[in-house]
């Protein structure tokens, strides 16, 4: 039987759809979902939830030893476009949690940390296409920054104290059980939603402004998967690169209009423009693929297919 399993952020938009992958593979009783506020009601019933600050490292502590936990996945953290808002709120945030949940595995309080990086982590001087695993990293945002640091922590408390922590730098996001937050890639889960709602769609980015994305369904396959190989073929301790997809505003708009003919987007680019143009359009993923046989599976319409069915009910 797998040991219990900790999800730090459980009701955000990735928090949700791991902690149903995980209750289903492990158990509901298995895995402890946690966040700051309740979530959705399929979540809270589903198995075990604890109200948790992330921040908190005494109370994070308590419901490690209560359920003996053995792995964490912390997914709590400020996005982007928020970020830029409350820089010291979201410098505090993403980096206290992360310290938090690498002190415990470093006290082997627990044995297994899952933290998630992001695309965020490349900057203006970044090779923006086919962005390398490892290459220039100056991070133009708040939130870019504090993945960049964190990835240097995790790397170091597995070097220095032996910490076995995985991290992927997710590109954006795509889903449908639950809407991203302050982020900068969000236009492309509102898009349908709007699609649906009133068949238009005012974007914040350019029509042009081409961005790596996933769908969740995979995002969620490549966490597992990274989580479950053996720890000797993890290489790469800081995080790795993840490629799902590669799209504009414009080229989604038209993978919509497959389906909904009248649907009309407009553009009105706003602060988000200048964080989505110091982000990589693609990203060279190879390391992922040939270390723990990563391998995406939803393209754009694919995804389009998808979002659209589900969303309709
Ligand atoms: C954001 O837009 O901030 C996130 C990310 C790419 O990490 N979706």
């Amino acid at each position: 039987m797998h040991k219990p399993i900790l999800i730090i952020g459980a009701c955000g938009q990735i928090g949700t759809e791991l902690t149903f992958e995980l209750r289903s593979k492990y158990g509901d009783e298995n895995v402890i979902a946690s966040d700051i506020r309740e979530g959705g009601e399929a979540l809270m019933q589903s198995g075990p939830f604890e109200l948790l600050d992330a921040t908190n490292y005494a109370a994070i502590e308590d419901v490690v030893m209560h359920y003996e936990i053995d792995e964490v996945y912390l997914m709590a953290a400020m996005l982007s476009a928020t970020a830029e808002k409350f820089p010291m709120r979201a410098w505090n945030l993403n980096m206290n949690s992360l310290f938090n949940v690498l002190n415990l595995a470093k006290e082997k309080k627990i044995s297994k940390v899952f933290w998630p990086s992001s695309i965020a982590v490349f900057g203006p001087n970044t090779p923006k296409q086919n962005t390398p695993q490892s290459t220039i990293m100056e991070p133009s945002t708040v939130y870019g920054i504090s993945k960049q640091s964190g990835e240097r922590w995790c790397e170091y408390y597995y070097k220095k104290y032996g910490v076995d922590v995985r991290s992927v730098r997710y590109p954006g996001l795509i889903s449908w059980k639950t809407m991203p937050g302050g982020g900068t890639t969000d236009y492309a889960v509102e898009i349908y939603h709007e699609a649906l709602k009133k068949g238009s769609y005012e974007c914040f980015l350019d029509s042009d402004t081409e961005l790596p994305m996933m769908y969740m369904d995979d995002a969620i396959r490549a966490t597992v998967s990274l989580m479950d190989s053996p720890a000797e073929k993890i290489k790469v301790r800081s995080s790795y690169n993840l490629a799902g997809m590669n799209f504009t505003p414009k080229q989604m708009a038209d993978s919509i209009a497959k389906h909904i003919p009248e649907f009309k987007i407009s553009y009105a680019p706003d602060f988000r423009q200048e964080i989505a143009d110091s982000w990589p359009s693609s990203i060279d993923d190879s390391a992922a693929r040939k270390e723990w046989g990563w391998e995406p599976r939803f393209d754009l319409d694919q995804t389009t297919l998808e979002m659209l069915k589900n969303l309709k009910g």
